[in-house]
């Protein structure tokens, strides 16, 4: 059951979430446990969200006995004007997923046929605990959160998704990594058979897919692995089983179907750095005022859009996650760290 909160609490940097605030809100909500320490959820709470609309998929039952048991939901930053949920129909309808095609409705008819059952994640590199896990096993001791995020592509369009999945830094706890451990490495599944777009002799993309994030970065409370959204199971062409979401971040650093897990001591060289590092870096956090060398990031088409109604909004820096997020850049040169 999704327990909603009640009111939206506005909380600001001056008022970091203190343990107080943290362990009521927590009673609150029945007693549950799980949310990260430090975390201020601040914002608000986009008002009686209703996934009654949105289809069942056909989720393993584990996995859906792990959904119906998402007891709170962690709300971050909105403006209840611009920041309402977009429609599933268009979440699962415009996508970004190149395995399956270049165009943005390629993966929603081209990624259903997936096998996404039995799936498994390598942990390894800087481990003590690695492995290869099955997904179930994975998931299973970590409480499922609800996150609503903004989703913020560096084309320039956006979004507003209620994510269902756990804390990346459980994952990352659950391996040990040794001192060594710098950086966190992602692969997406290489499988061309499936994966129409990996057998396009014009694909510009060295697969796999990769990504990566400082430790730092993964560790951060936001910082997410989904295996749902809108109260179900995520669809293929959102990266099912298994995708990143890094809300402060361009969303190509959220990598999809993910099968790999890397502890690492270099920084990863990740896919659009590799194809274009002029234009696409490692850090990728969204920043209003570096401009994409071929247009401007100051503003966003909030989708869905229309001829008639552009819906465009201003680009907020880290994409509204400041508050959040800004410490761990002190003395990070934005223009140049892009
Ligand atoms: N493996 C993989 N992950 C990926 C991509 C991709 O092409 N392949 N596209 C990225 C980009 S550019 C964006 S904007 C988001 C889109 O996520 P969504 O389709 O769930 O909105 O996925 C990211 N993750
Ligand atoms: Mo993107």
């Amino acid at each position: 059951m999704l327990i909603k909160i009640a009111k939206p609490s506005d909380l600001h940097e001056s008022d970091v979430t203190p343990e107080s605030i943290y362990l009521s809100r927590r009673r609150f909500m029945g007693g549950m446990v799980g949310l990260g320490a430090g975390l201020a959820l601040s914002g608000n709470v986009n008002a009686n969200e209703d996934y009654s609309d949105v289809p069942e998929g056909n989720a393993p039952t584990w996995l859906k006995e792990k959904i119906s048991e998402t007891e709170w939901r962690a709300i971050t930053p909105s403006d209840p004007e611009k920041d309402t949920l977009t429609p599933f129909d268009d979440a699962s309808g415009y996508n970004n997923f190149f395995e399956f095609g270049s165009d943005k409705r390629d993966p929603a008819r081209h990624a259903g046929s997936l096998q996404t059952e039995p799936w498994s994640v390598v942990v390894d590199g800087e481990v003590n605990n690695g492995g290869r896990f099955a997904l179930e096993d994975f998931a299973k001791p970590s409480q499922f959160e609800e996150r609503i995020y903004r989703l913020r592509c560096v084309e320039a369009w956006s979004m507003v998704i209620p994510w269902l999945g756990i804390p990346l830094a459980d994952i990352i706890k659950r391996a040990d990594p040794t001192s060594k451990a710098k950086y966190v490495r992602f692969e997406t599944l290489v499988d061309p058979e499936q994966m129409r777009g990996q057998r396009s002799s014009f694909s510009i993309i060295d697969w796999p897919y990769v990504e990566g994030l400082r430790l730092d970065e993964a560790m951060h409370p936001l910082t997410i692995l989904a295996m749902g959204m809108y109260g179900r199971e995520l669809p293929n062409q959102n990266g099912a089983p298994l995708r990143l979401v890094v809300p402060w971040k361009y969303g190509f650093k959220s990598i999809k179907s993910i099968v790999r897990i890397s502890l690492v001591e270099e920084q990863p060289l990740n896919s659009w750095q590799q194809i274009a590092a002029n234009e696409y870096g490692f850090y990728a956090n969204v920043n209003p005022e570096v401009d994409h060398p071929r247009w401007s990031q100051a503003t966003e088409r909030r989708l869905p859009n229309s001829l008639f109604r552009t819906n465009t909004i201003d680009t907020l820096m880290f994409n509204g996650y400041a508050n959040e997020v800004a410490d761990m850049y002190a003395g990070l040169d934005l223009r140049t760290n892009y």
